[in-house]
Order: C-alpha cells, then structure tokens, then sequence
C-alpha cells in the first residue's frame, strides 16, 4: 500500500508531545521468541528509531533497547556494512559474526507480513557482499600506472567503491578541520588527496602504492604512513577529539549554519547545538529556525527510498503548473550513492518562456528562495566554488513514512503514549535552469563537489576556457560554447565523457 502522502504545510504546532516510556513497550505479548532484534540510533535518529522498536513490539518482535548478549539481529538504516562493524568495534563487540547484520529493509518486510522473513541478500548492508578489497601486495593490478594517474578528478572515473576508506576518511576529517579554519590550501590539499585513493583500484597498504601519484604532498603521506603503520592517524584523532572542532562540526550541522557562524557561537563560549539551541539571545535566520526545529530528523540521512518517494511527490506537483517540464534528481543520489544529506533536484522547462513563478505557487513546506541573478551574456564565474545565479529554493519537505501505521496507535488508549510523529523532514534543494543552460547546470549539480571544482580547474588551465554551472566560455575564441548535452560539454573541453556514477570523486 502506498502510504505517501502529498506533502502538506509544516505546521509550526509541535505534534510530538514527547517520547514513550520504553518501559511501557514490555506490554506488548511476544509472539517470535526466536529473535531478538537490535535497532542502531547510528543516522536513524532517536524519534525514528523509538518509533520503530515500538512498532516492531506492537506486531510480536522482542526488540532490545541495549545491544545484550541475547541480540541475535541488529538492523542498521543508512549505514553500511564497514560502517556497522566499525560501530560495533566502539561497542567492544570482537565478534560480530554472532548476529544477522540487516537493511532496514528487512525490518520493513517483517512489518508488512507481520512475521520474520528471512534474511536473504536483498536485505543485506551496502558493501557485505563485496569481495574482500584487493591488495597490490597479493595482486599486481598490471594494466594501473601511477604515473599516468591525472591531477584532475574529471580525467579519473571514480566509482563509489572505495578501496581505501581508512585513508580518505582520515584526510577528509583532516580537510574538515582546516575548513572550519578556513584554511583553503590544506583543506584542497586534503581532499584532493582523499580523492586521488578514492579513484584507486586497489587497497593501499605499503607506501610503495602511492608512489607516482598526484596530490600526495608531505603532510598527506605523513597521514598515509601512519595509518600503514599504526592503524589509525593520530593526527585525524587529535581533530576528532579537539573541543574547536567538535563544536563546528555540532554547529555547521544545522541547517543555515556555515563556518561563519559557527566561530561567532564558538567565539560566545557555546559548545553544542542543545547550548546553542538552549541560547535565546543568539539572533537566528529563518533558516536556522528551521534547521534547530527539525534537527533531528535534518541530521540523520535521506535514504535512496525517501529519495524516490520525495521525486514522485515533485514531479506530480511540478507538473501541475508545468506540464511539459523536465525534473531530473542531481546530486549525490544521481551518482548513485544510496544516501545522503539532502535531495537535489533540477527544474527546467523546454520552450522558449522559462517559468519564474514555479517557486512561487506554493510547491513548498518551509522555503527560502533565491531569485535568479543571471544576467544575459554574462562571462561564467572564475571562482572554483562559486554559488551559481539560478533561481534556487532550499527547501525541507515533510514526507510521510511508507509503511508507517497510526491508526492503531491513535485508538490505543491502554497505554499512555505521546501522538507518534508519521513524517520525517527532509531537506530538498531545487534548482530551476533556462533550458539552454540545463546541460551546464545538471554536470554542476550533479557534482561531486571535487568533480566539480577539477572540471572548472581543467578548463580553466588546460583549455584556456571558463566554465560554471550556466555556461562554458572559451577565452581565446571569445565565444560561448553552446551544448545540448552533458556529453557535448566534456567534448567542447576535450575530455572523455564521464558517467554520472564515476564523477564520485
Ligand atoms: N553544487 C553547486 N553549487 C552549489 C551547491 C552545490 O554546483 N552552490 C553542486 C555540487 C554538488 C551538487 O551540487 C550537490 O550538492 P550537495 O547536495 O551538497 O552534494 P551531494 O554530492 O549531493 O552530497 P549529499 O549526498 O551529502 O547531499
Ligand atoms: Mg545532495
């Protein structure tokens, strides 16, 4: 049954007048003695996940609300398969072979049939049926040359499979850090890096494997070795314990809330976003209203699902005013990853008139738009990460849960239990594009970010040309370069194409 509903106006009321009592769950009769089942808050969020150990309960399911000894089945949502082992390893748990690691999915599908169903592949975590990461110690990849490796991520096809995840996520933290120190040079240097093993296809695990390739400055290697060595850096662990960026990173995770603010609040002596929220003297945007009420629900992540679910209810709405328009999902899911912190969307339609007035006819839960700020034959931006000039709404949408039941819960009085919330909201970036520019603003947006900046590097130094998210210019012809297609923007700057799900960089 499709349970998603058409959104419908945030209402600013507080529906959820507070958490059940977990003590109150030991009503519930247990009918399946057989399992017993574990649900990680890990980027589910509180609220979700109460929500669905009491309804796991209500059907027969016993649920622990601490990872016992007797958990047989643990249920993870947004969180990969290294993701979940490396969580259980915070948890001390040496052997996790014991339990059935499983998709939410699989909850999902025990729910509808009101009984266990069994735990095929289909349920399995992204990355558990992987074949182990190869290692050039084992295997010599004999067809990869380090030396041909290109500086620029848009020569390189990067896949979602990354090999060397110990490594980028060291220099991602580490990049992180220098960001909210707005140090631009070593936060580029980091990612580049990060992007570069990203690309590999193959486990780094001696020094000898980065030898040759871009972007492995001093202090990247410096991580590298040590990590080779130790097993972790204690350089990214330094970071991830010092107070600085503790609070930055509590902070920017708000939404509306950049790097910028985060010094002013960590310049107050705030440290937490309870702090901050608690603080009623701090001056809040609209948007940071926004972000603070729907907090938890913004930080735990979009999965591929929502995703669909958020496209289908766009797509109908937008083609009520428009009907011959084009809405493409962008960003990350575009690049096939299965999550991710928001929704991206492009909006354009063909024909000569454009409509300015989409954003205007009430598509919108919260919203704040920005008008269009392009003007006719401007030179494109030279800027690397320069925000571009379309018409543009952030937005969070309420998106009913698919496969989440109320009524009972509303009729149910044996129990004192609050109101249970049936929606999440979700954060949704549309863009609306001229038509002419839509190629120029689906590479942009569909990114990555690193993607992105390498391929407006590449042109820039390589081609002599400008380039952004509305058009391509090229300097010693002095001419814009027009494109119907992705495909003719890579030709126009003598690249190789890349396909959506290789631009992961
Ligand atoms: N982008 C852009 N100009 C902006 C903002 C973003 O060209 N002002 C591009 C870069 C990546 C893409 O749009 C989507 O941005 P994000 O949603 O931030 O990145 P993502 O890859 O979709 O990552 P996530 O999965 O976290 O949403
Ligand atoms: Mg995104």
């Amino acid at each position: 049954m499709d349970r998603i509903r058409a959104p419908a106006v945030f209402s600013q009321r507080k529906r959820q007048k507070g958490l059940h009592s977990p003590n109150l769950s030991c009503n519930y009769e247990i009918k399946f003695h057989k399992l017993v089942i574990f649900i990680m808050q890990r980027k589910m969020g509180m609220t979700r996940r109460t929500f669905l150990m009491e309804l796991a309960r209500r059907k027969g399911f016993r649920v622990e609300s601490e990872l016992s000894d007797s958990v047989t089945h643990i249920v993870a949502e947004n969180n990969s398969y290294p993701e979940v082992l490396d969580w259980l390893r915070g948890q001390a748990v040496g052997d996790s072979s014991r339990f059935e690691l499983l998709d939410i999915s699989w909850l999902t599908a025990c729910m509808e049939a009101g009984r266990p169903v069994d735990s095929e592949m289909k349920y399995h975590l992204v990355g558990q049926d992987q074949s182990p990461p190869l290692s050039t110690a084992e295997s010599e990849v004999p067809s990869f040359i380090a030396s041909k490796v290109s500086q620029y991520s848009c020569q390189r096809k990067t896949t979602l499979n990354n090999y060397n995840k110990n490594f980028t996520d060291a220099l991602e933290i580490m990049a992180e850090n220098y960001e909210f120190k707005e140090n631009e040079i070593f936060c580029l240097e980091f990612l580049r890096a990060a992007s570069v093993l990203k690309f590999l296809p193959f486990a780094v695990t001696r020094m000898k494997d980065i030898q040759g390739l871009p972007c492995m400055g001093d202090r990247v290697r410096d991580v590298i070795e040590e990590i080779i060595e130790e097993g972790e850096s204690s350089r990214a662990k330094e970071v991830l314990n010092d107070e600085r960026y503790k609070s930055f990173k509590q902070f920017t995770s708000v939404f509306g809330v950049g790097v910028k603010t985060s010094e002013k609040w960590y310049r107050m002596g705030l440290r937490t976003v309870q702090e901050a929220k608690a603080d009623k003297t701090l001056k809040l945007s609209k948007m940071q209203r926004a972000g603070f009420l729907y907090y938890e629900d913004l930080v735990s992540c979009v999965s591929k699902a929502e995703a669909d679910a958020v496209s289908l209810i766009v797509k109908n709405t937008v083609c009520k005013f428009l009907p011959d328009a084009l809405v493409t999902i962008t960003g990350g899911f575009r690049r096939g990853k299965k999550i991710g912190h928001d929704i991206d969307f492009l909006i354009t339609n063909p024909g000569p008139r454009e409509d300015d007035e989409l954003l205007h006819k009430g598509l919108l839960l919260y919203c704040d738009t920005i008008e269009s700020t392009f003007v006719r034959d401007q030179l494109p931006s030279r800027k690397v990460d320069a925000m571009d000039n379309f018409q543009k709404c952030f937005a969070i949408l309420k998106l009913y849960q698919p496969g989440v039941d109320n009524s009972s819960y509303n009729t149910s009085k044996n129990f004192d239990v609050a109101e249970v919330k049936d929606w999440k909201a979700i954060r949704v970036d549309l863009v609306i594009t001229p038509f002419e520019q839509y190629p120029y603003a689906l590479l942009g947006w569909t990114g990555s970010r690193q993607f992105g900046r390498d391929l407006r590097r590449y042109a820039f130094h390589e081609r002599k040309m400008i380039l952004d998210n509305h058009a391509l210019y090229d300097r010693r012809k002095r001419i814009f370069l027009k494109a119907g297609s992705e495909e003719e923007i890579f030709a126009h700057l003598g690249l190789d194409y890349v396909e959506p799900w290789e631009r992961n960089a």
